[in-house]
């Protein structure tokens, strides 16, 4: 770097993926994320980026393309950082200036990081490269790797995997394989190895074979299930729709659809009662959900999900005598009713980050165990390293058999869980392991508590950016006056809470209402007249 020669071939490379006039994109709730055909240069300064931060951090650096629930056309990027967590904050701010700069300050931009960061350009560095189905994701993972190779780093091509996939990768190579194989086959190895195991412990494990239906949102997820399935050993029977043989990528379908629209995905057979799932479109998201004899459509979402596997724990901590501190993080969209069960119910402390996993994962890793979730079916597991040793030092050491079964179900929680970001194929696996363990139907799941009536609708306005949030997300600070609008209309029902919020992947505004009734108080004094 000393003598230039790399920032030549940069500036050089750098002409062929050239910035859109005008255009300015900012590092948002999950990397960057617009339409395909825009953002190809950010690609390759996220190659960029990736080798300064794979210098800085002496590890493997992860780069993912993918606009994850966003509509097919869209793309994106997001960085993933050397224990699988998603980019620390302090460094998106270079990512947006690296994104935004013209191509005469790329020089200058880089630059300054390397000197801010204190970067050694001789260092080695290594950055591990994944992409979703989209048709454009192929053609700007290369666009990454060309950053890549301009700073004439090593990489490896993971090709098509899951965004969980991959963050499991880059934490594998990082931990001397102590984390897991940093193999796709690793991944599946250690998570049907985990959930085998923990089926054995149910009850009717010999006699009934389970049965799910799941929504592959015509992404990777359905690739994926598709390669773990034989791992499986007909643990689990699965059916698999919208595997992406014809619809298109998260249309009508997959997690965000049916969380938002609170309706079927189209595209699957559903039977009354059967348990479903969906995934979305680069598989860190799970929801799941069933119609009943009356067609009626049950939803049971990130904060459902939160609930069984946070219960299944307790119950297990409570069977081998162990005093960990565990604690639930939601965002703003938590549906009351699931805050009050955890909290007033099961006597666990709840906390209310920003959205976003990278808020949430960071507030988790404060406990012995950290249960995090976003009502939209993003989140997972953490286990500090304390609590993992001292599960492991009571294997085989249990006082009474229930005491040993419970322990070795706590570790092979821990290996089912990918701890490093949500997923929905561990997640699925979890859940499954544990209605199959606790002889749960999806209906005596959804019947732990009932969700207060709830709606979430995106809004386009002209600037999303004039509004302003506080009290993580719950209160808005501008523009003013709005919060008291909000206030005014909230006060004439009970239980009632809405907020909104401007959405850090797609150029909208998200409104959340929730009370204890769908009846409108206008509809409710003119009944009363
Ligand atoms: C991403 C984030 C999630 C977030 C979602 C929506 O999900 O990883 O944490 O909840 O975006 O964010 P926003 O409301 O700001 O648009 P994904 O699955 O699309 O990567």
């Amino acid at each position: 770097y000393k003598n230039g020669m790399h920032l030549e071939s940069v500036l050089r490379s750098s002409a062929r993926h050239a910035r859109p006039a005008g255009l300015t994109l900012e590092y948002g709730t999950a990397g960057f994320r617009t339409k395909a055909e825009h953002l190809e240069h950010v690609m390759y300064r996220m190659g960029l980026l990736a080798v300064l931060r794979s210098k800085k951090t002496k590890a493997v650096i992860g780069v993912m393309v993918t606009a994850s629930h966003n509509p097919e056309e869209d793309n994106g990027v997001k960085l993933v950082d050397p224990m699988g967590e998603m980019l620390v904050q302090e460094w998106e701010s270079y990512a947006t200036n690296l994104a935004n700069a013209e191509e005469h300050e790329l020089q200058m931009v880089l630059t300054n990081i390397i000197k801010q960061e204190s970067i050694s350009m001789q260092d080695e560095s290594c950055v591990a490269i994944g992409r979703d189905t989209r048709p454009s994701s192929d053609h700007l993972s290369l666009a990454v790797v060309d950053g890549i190779s301009a700073l004439e780093s090593k990489y490896q091509d993971y090709g098509l995997v899951t965004t969980p996939q991959l963050h499991y990768i880059v934490c594998c190579r990082n931990t001397d394989g102590r984390y897991g194989e940093p193999t796709v086959e690793g991944y599946y190895q250690k998570l049907s190895k985990a959930f085998i195991e923990l089926v054995k412990q149910s009850p009717d494990c010999e006699t009934e074979k389970k049965c799910l239906s799941i929504d592959g949102a015509n992404g990777i997820g359905a690739l994926k299930i598709k390669e773990i399935e034989p791992h499986l050993q007909s643990m689990l029977s699965l059916q698999l729709f919208n595997d992406g043989s014809n619809g298109r990528l998260n249309h009508m379908c997959g997690a965000d659809y049916v969380k938002v629209q609170q309706k079927l995905p189209e595209g699957i057979d559903v039977r009354p009662g059967e348990r479903c799932c969906s995934f979305d479109g680069d598989a860190d998201r799970i929801v799941y959900y069933y119609k009943d004899s009356e067609d009626r459509f049950h939803l049971l979402d990130g904060d459902k999900i939160a609930t069984l596997i946070s219960t299944f724990i307790k119950e297990l901590l409570v069977k081998v005598d162990l005093k960990l501190n565990m604690a639930v993080v939601q965002t703003a969209y938590a549906n009351g009713s699931s805050t009050r069960y955890l909290e007033d119910v099961m006597k666990v402390p709840v906390f209310c980050a920003k959205t976003g996993v990278k808020h949430l994962h960071h507030k988790a890793q404060e406990f012995d165990i950290g249960v995090y979730f976003e009502a939209n079916g993003h989140g997972t597991v953490l286990f500090s390293k304390a609590a993992e040793e001292q599960i492991a030092q009571l294997i085989n050491a249990g006082a009474t058999e229930e005491a040993r079964k419970a322990v070795q179900m706590l570790a092979n929680v821990i290996s089912l869980i990918n701890q490093t970001v949500g997923d929905a194929i561990s997640d699925m696996l979890l859940i499954e392991a544990i209605l199959a363990i606790k002889s749960f139907t999806v209906q005596k799941w959804n019947e732990i508590y009932t969700d207060l009536p709830n709606r979430q609708l995106k809004v386009k306005v002209a600037d999303r950016k004039v509004i302003d949030t506080t009290d993580a997300e719950r209160r808005t600070v501008k523009p003013p006056g709005l919060q008291e609008k909000i206030d005014e209309l909230v006060k004439d029902y009970n239980m009632s809470r809405a907020f909104v919020r401007p959405s850090g992947t797609e150029d909208v505004v998200r409104v959340y209402a929730e009370a204890d009734t769908q009846v409108s108080s206008f509809k409710q004094h003119k009944d009363k007249r």
